[in-house]
């Protein structure tokens, strides 16, 4: 490594990455391989199978998680680099079960997909030639052999062993590995095996650091950071010097343990849209009479991150929000998932799409979902610089696992080696155990839960539960504890309020809402069931057609067909969204249209939940949607399908979650308007409410001052009797637009229907498109004399950004959006196909 001075300290790293060669072990045939890499995608580039997304061939490559693979590097070494003190083989990730041999000699047998592997490697390496083997075992015949030693199945409720062709053989719960691989309620079944993240070899002489524990305290006046080293040896006498943005500090205290300094008037971290999310850069070099022995890189973020629970009067229970640097922080965001199940090939540009995209729609937070993987380190990264917060789970889902003590060393290192890597970083939020487990065991419930414990005899129940309380009650805390600057841990997601889903009452701790989709509510029950903190509820949609095209032909275009039907991997999917339009819209008969028309009801359902929970404030204070990405093609509650295209609803969340914005509800009585903000406005704001007709005749119209907006306290700023607004005008044919301004300056609009979409009676119209050049960007100028409902426009190009999309069009005004490519190519006009719902409707006004 190098310092900022241009000094080499002693630790040098190469990566043996790249060319290797494999074979399925039991055929000795040989053909080159990428590290990082998957056995899927290996066999893909070589053409032996074809792509498991196409189609129906996920079905035909089933065959490859029974066999075992081998794994070959040749690399060759000088003599200089043998003579170092220590040489250390590194894998940071290595899926799954395997050995590791290096010149004939065994180092391990790595069992766990989410750990570091490190093996001291000076007296085996050779001068010239060396050769390193990996034999991965077939994860599914060792978990078969776990399963058949364990006596007793375990629930694995999104485990798809029927596709893997292993009968009700439910293995993942066995093995650390990502859970989706196995398959999931939006996945495939694709269980990989290989070298997943990189291979290193490290040379150095002494010591060198293998951790800093980064440690704050935060007034307003000064932060005072302690960086607590973990050393690979022994050492002392040593000397630090420590950076900040590149000019030294001195150090305020010194020792061989660790080292403090201050930084004055300190700019702090700030989630998104309350501040800015300011890094320092802080570089730590370590010096033994005067010789470098190692250098430190850290982005630190200034800031202090606590989950308050406190006692209140609402429903006798407890809050559940966080306040970074004292203030109360509302969350707004999504769950994410793993971006393909082929992990290695996911690049940095899909990385910064998914955040960066996250941030366009107003978000603050991500929770990082526990059947997936503790993410590369590009992610946290990424949020940090962007000032997403995150809410970490530790990777445990849906199931329940075993608690045989191998097992439980196995997740207390795996614990061990995540947190060290992720605890850095000013955007971690939270620790939690896992998803849905306690919900679904409801240990404390005989009623509730998903049925599982009744499966089993009274002491398999108390054997499955002590598991539980083993590694959710004592180990993953302890880890976070010891290895953290008093990180926050919470045991399960939900956990904390009364998590009996016959209820949904909840006045403590978080909450999954899944009334609306899995049990049938209505949208409006949005409203009705709201927790402290909503970490999950969702809606499904297909991707838009170009997407489908994708990994379709026009036999498929059906969602009942046979491959449209594999990427639904919801059993209850297609029904739910065939009922839930039957209840809003005019069901398309189009194919193309349905996917549209989905898309749309899958929008207008979160941005009504959003909204509800953003107007519950501050008993509610935070809303993450399930879910914002997708592995794979598929229709899932994805806001954005897996080629990175954004649905209709991540255009909706982008409103619902403006840092200050206008809710309107009504109901046969009354008009009510609410302003929910995030931010304290201290200044005279105009709001402008009108009824309009579809050719935008104004029918009815009134504005009023609004003194100010206080943050965190959604308050009533206007109310009408339903009639006064309305008068005689039929309500199929009308929309009600308000406005909050300062100025000129609209800080928010709302266009707010008083029937459902289909009982409106939209005019026919035509869309006038206008475009211009500017610069890279295309700017398109839409307008209509009649109401346009959700305009969407389809570009036919890969990787474009639009500024916005599926947005109604007011009778005689114009709506200007700006079109960019991700890749700085030219948007083509003519690659432009527009879309309106009233063209999906058999009813429209002539
Ligand atoms: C949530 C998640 C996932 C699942 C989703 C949709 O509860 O935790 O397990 O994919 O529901 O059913």
């Amino acid at each position: 490594m190098i310092n900022s001075n241009g000094q080499t300290s002693s630790v040098n790293t190469i990566l043996l990455n790249g060319k290797w060669s494999f074979t399925q072990t039991d055929q000795n045939q040989w053909y080159d391989a990428k590290v990082p890499g998957t056995v899927h995608t290996d066999l893909l580039n070589q053409s032996i199978i074809e792509d498991p997304y196409y189609r129906l061939n996920e079905r035909d490559v089933q065959w490859i998680d029974k066999k075992s693979w081998t794994y070959k590097k040749e690399f060759s070494l000088e003599k200089h680099q043998l003579d170092r003190d220590h040489i250390q083989l590194s894998f940071l990730g290595l899926d799954t079960y395997c050995t590791v041999v290096l010149n004939d000699v065994e180092l391990g047998k790595p069992d766990n997909m989410f750990r570091t592997w490190e093996f001291d490697v000076k007296e085996i390496l050779k001068e010239g030639n060396n050769t390193l083997i990996v034999h991965f075992d077939s994860p599914i015949e060792v978990g078969l052999e776990a399963l058949k030693k364990h006596g007793y199945p375990l629930p694995a409720v999104n485990d798809q062993s029927e596709i893997g062709e292993v009968g009700d053989n439910k293995v993942s719960i066995f093995t650390r590995k990502a859970g989706y691989h196995y398959g999931w309620d939006w996945g495939p079944r694709l269980v990989t095996s290989g070298i997943w993240r990189d291979v290193e070899l490290k040379f150095w002489d002494t010591a060198k650091i293998n951790h800093v524990l980064v440690e704050q305290k935060v007034t307003k006046e000064q932060a005072t950071i302690t960086l607590v080293p973990e050393w690979s040896n022994n050492v002392s006498d040593l000397k630090y010097v420590v950076k900040v943005n590149g000019e030294k500090v001195i150090p305020t205290t010194s020792s061989d343990k660790l080292v403090e300094f201050e930084i004055n008037n300190p700019e702090l971290w700030w989630p998104a849209n309350l501040g800015i999310p300011y890094l320092y850069d802080v570089e730590l070099e370590v010096y033994q009479q005067n010789k470098l022995l190692d250098i430190y890189h850290q982005k630190v973020g200034v800031r202090t991150i606590k989950v308050v629970q406190k006692a209140d009067k609402e429903g006798e229970g407890k809050s559940f929000y966080f306040e970074v640097n004292g203030r109360p922080v509302f969350a707004k965001g999504a769950n994410y998932i793993p971006n393909d199940l082929f992990l290695p090939r996911v690049s940095d540009a899909t990385y910064k799409h998914i955040i960066q995209s996250a941030l366009d729609a107003n978000m603050n937070m991500l929770r990082v979902w526990g059947g997936g993987i503790y993410e590369n380190d590009i992610f946290y990264d990424l949020c940090d610089e962007m000032g997403i917060l995150v809410w970490q789970d530790f990777m445990f889902a849906c199931s329940m696992y075993p608690g045989d003590q191998p097992f439980l060393d196995n997740v207390k290192e795996e614990a061990i080696d995540n947190v060290k890597r992720l605890r850095n970083h000013a955007s971690i939020a939270l620790w939690c155990g896992n998803n849905e487990m306690e919900m679904a065991w409801a240990p404390h419930n005989p009623e509730a839960g998903w049925g599982w414990k009744q499966q089993y005899t009274k002491e398999q129940q108390k054997e499955i539960w002590a598991n539980y309380e083993k590694i959710f009650h004592n180990i993953l805390p302890e880890v976070v504890e010891e290895n953290t600057d008093q990180q926050f841990y919470w045991a399960s997601s939900p956990t904390g309020g009364n998590q009996n889903l016959a209820t949904y009452e909840h006045t403590s701790g978080d909450m999954h809402y899944w009334g609306v989709w899995h049990g049938e509510h209505p949208f409006s029950d949005f409203r009705k069931y709201i927790g402290r903190f909503m970490s999950e509820y969702g809606f499904q949609s297909f991707p838009e057609f170009k997407s489908v095209k994708k990994y379709t032909i026009p036999s498929d275009y059906d969602i009942e067909s046979e491959v449209m039907a594999s990427h639904q991997r919801s059993g209850i999917g297609n029904l739910r969204i065939k009922k839930y339009m039957q209840d809003h819209y005019q069901v398309p008969t189009d194919f193309e249209d349905f996917l549209y028309v989905g898309q749309l009801l899958q929008a207008e359902s979160i941005y009504s939940a959003i909204q509800a929970h953003r107007e519950k404030m501050p008993f509610c204070m935070g809303s993450l949607y399930w879910q914002i990405n997708d592995c794979w093609p598929v229709a899932s509650w994805s806001s954005m399908d897996y080629y990175g295209e954004w649905k209709a609803l991540q255009y909706f969340a982008k409103e619902a979650n403006k840092n200050t914005s206008l809710i309107v509800n009504h109901d046969a009585k009354k008009v009510e308007l609410k302003v929910a903000s995030d931010v304290d406005i201290n200044k005279n704001l105009t709001l402008e409410v009108a009824l309009l007709d579809f050719q935008g005749n104004v029918l009815w119209e009134q504005s009023k001052n609004v003194k100010k907006v206080v943050s965190n306290i959604t308050e009533e700023v206007f109310t009408e009797k339903t009639y006064k607004i309305l008068g005689d005008y039929p309500k199929e044919k009308v929309v009600f637009v308000s406005q909050l301004k300062e100025g000129d300056q609209v800080i928010d609009k709302d266009l707010h229907y008083f029937v459902l979409q289909k009982e409106l009676k939209l005019p026919e119209a035509n869309v006038k498109v206008d475009f211009k050049q500017e610069g890279k960007h295309l700017i398109a100028t839409f307008g209509s004399d009649q109401l346009i409902k959700n305009l969407f426009f389809e570009v036919n190009q890969d990787g474009v950004i639009l500024s916005d999309n599926y947005f109604d069009i007011l009778g005689g005004q114009t709506v200007k959006v700006m079109i960019s490519s991700l890749n700085g190519e030219q948007i083509d006009p003519k690659n432009i196909r527009l879309k309106h719902l009233q063209q999906t409707m058999k009813t429209t006004i002539q």
